[in-house]
């Protein structure tokens, strides 16, 4: 089941700039930043709300680390603006065998890893009405320390 948007990936081209845009504009922190080598990004999490799933929905900041990346090419093609959408879900590679079993191009065989050691997959957009869609499952909470 895919139970919240866990994400929205915005592109852009300076990434501290866009930081501060969404802090002065809307009051939006960074919640965690990382540099995500295997997909060529820098990135960002704003959290915007946890979710009833236990979960949170956030906003991702994706600025490229490489001209060859997946984000370098989006921009160069398109500009600045929302590159794909991700739903949260607790089962990744079930959601993701399901929805292939529909005929939707999955596009990796095996689930990577994302943002905050989350694991990741992606859906081809020319499957998805146009639109990059991201499967998520976060990694697990760690417990409080007694
Ligand atoms: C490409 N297309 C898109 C798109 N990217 N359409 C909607 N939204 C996007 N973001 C369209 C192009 O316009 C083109 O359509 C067609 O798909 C083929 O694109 P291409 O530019 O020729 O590039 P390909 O085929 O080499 O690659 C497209 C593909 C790739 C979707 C397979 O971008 C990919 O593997 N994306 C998944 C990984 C990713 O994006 N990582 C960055 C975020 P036309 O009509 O012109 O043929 S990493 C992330 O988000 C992590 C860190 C996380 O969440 O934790």
């Amino acid at each position: 089941m895919l139970t919240r948007i866990d994400h929205i990936g915005i592109a852009c081209r300076d990434l501290d700039a866009t930081v501060e845009f969404y802090r002065a504009t809307y009051g939006f922190e960074v919640f965690h930043s990382e540099v995500n080598e295997e997909q060529g990004v820098r990135e960002a999490m704003l959290k915007i709300n946890e979710t009833s799933d236990g979960g949170a929905s956030y906003l991702q900041l994706l600025e490229p680390t490489r001209e060859d990346s997946t984000v370098a090419k989006w921009l160069a093609k398109n500009g600045e603006g929302v590159h794909h959408i991700a739903f949260g879900t607790a089962d990744v590679d079930a959601e993701a065998a399901a929805i292939g079993d529909k005929g939707v191009r999955v596009l990796y065989e095996e689930p990577r890893r994302g943002s905050m050691g989350s694991r990741i997959t992606f859906l081809h957009p020319k499957d998805c009405h146009g639109v990059l869609t991201e499967l998520v499952t976060s990694a697990p909470v760690e417990s409080p320390e007694h």
